[in-house]
């Protein structure tokens, strides 16, 4: 009888240690700088909750593609998620602020943008059910081209490889074709001859190797676009409070965590490139007072459109050092 008891105490054991599941999406890479972070994030929520909330990590679009993402972790198909925050700008125009060139030139330009970024995206946030855990940046954008590029005409009639509306809206302004290709799918697209340049990190050019085609590499510093990771806000509040508790310092070390490993692949990066024969060099002056001006009309158009929540970001970021 005893032993009976025992195997039924045994059996219900694991119920009372209720264990919650959850599942995080992204649209990048697992071996990706960004989703070895949420891996490890991950690890760190199971451990310091002792095993009460495990959360399943589906990289590379397998769960949804990037841009579903947000929509299906408010919806509550997935409990969490990661997304690049310029892909928000329809519905969070201050996302935006990530890819405004020439504003952010540093990893503490970029803290500074974030640090008075992050209170409004996580008003945004909420008011969508969904609550902000970290953001990381990817390493600095560069232009990379198939040839090598020395006035801003050189772009009229190509094809420039986009990933977000301001990515687009560059394209244009350069007098090129704007060509929509996720991150995963930059050497395919490459191969198949199907663009002439791109603005995106060191890194992502790297991760495509994209060397085959691509002979050059300027580092115009162009933006530090930030990824974000987020849960259902429901799905968070179900937790119990040291579970909670545990998430958001588990989300707290991986932006500082992420922080780092962004700045260290960045320098890699770019040595990598160039040792697969990519020229690596600074634009032309020329060139670079174009991009500049484009800048400052991108800037101009930006803050037009966004109104007071972009006064609330620069205002500080250029006047309160
Ligand atoms: N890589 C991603 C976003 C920014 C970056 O460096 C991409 O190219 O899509």
């Amino acid at each position: 009888m005893k032993t009976v008891a025992l195997l039924a105490a045994l059996a219900v054991a694991p119920a009372l240690h209720a264990q919650t599941q959850w599942k995080l999406a992204t649209g990048y890479r697992a071996e990706s700088f960004h989703t070895r972070n949420i891996v490890q994030f991950a690890q760190d929520v199971e451990r310091a909750s002792s095993g009460a909330l495990r959360i399943e990590v589906h990289a590379n679009n397998t769960l949804f593609k990037l841009g579903e993402i947000p929509q299906a972790v408010e919806g509550g198909k997935a409990e969490a998620g990661e997304t690049i925050m310029t892909s928000l700008v329809r519905e969070i125009p201050i996302a935006g602020a990530d890819a405004v060139p020439f504003v952010v030139r540093s990893y503490a330009d970029a803290r500074r943008l974030w640090d008075l970024q992050r209170p409004l995206i996580e008003g945004h946030f909420a008011a969508k059910g969904l609550k902000a855990l970290y953001a990381v940046p990817w390493p600095p954008q560069g232009l990379f081209s198939t040839a090598p590029v020395r006035l801003s005409a050189d772009f009229k009639g190509t094809r420039m490889r986009t990933y977000n509306p301001a990515t687009v809206r560059i394209a244009e302004l350069l007098g090129a074709t704007p060509v929509d290709v996720p991150m995963v799918e930059v050497n395919q697209a490459l191969s198949a001859g199907r663009l002439d340049s791109m603005i995106t990190s060191a890194l992502t050019g790297v991760e495509n190797q994209v060397w085959g085609q691509i002979k050059q590499y300027y580092g115009i510093n162009a933006w530090f676009p930030k990824n974000i990771v987020f849960v259902n806000q429901k799905a968070f509040d179900a937790l119990p409070a040291a579970v909670r508790q545990a998430v958001t310092q588990a989300a707290a070390d991986a932006e500082t965590r992420g922080w780092a490993l962004s700045a260290a692949v960045a320098e890699e990066s770019v040595g990598e490139l160039q040792r697969k024969g990519i020229k690596v060099e600074r634009a032309s002056a020329e060139l670079d007072t174009e991009l500049k001006r484009l800048g400052e009309r991108f800037s101009r158009e930006w803050v037009q459109s966004v109104g007071n929540e972009a006064n609330k970001i620069f205002i500080p970021y250029y006047f309160q050092r």
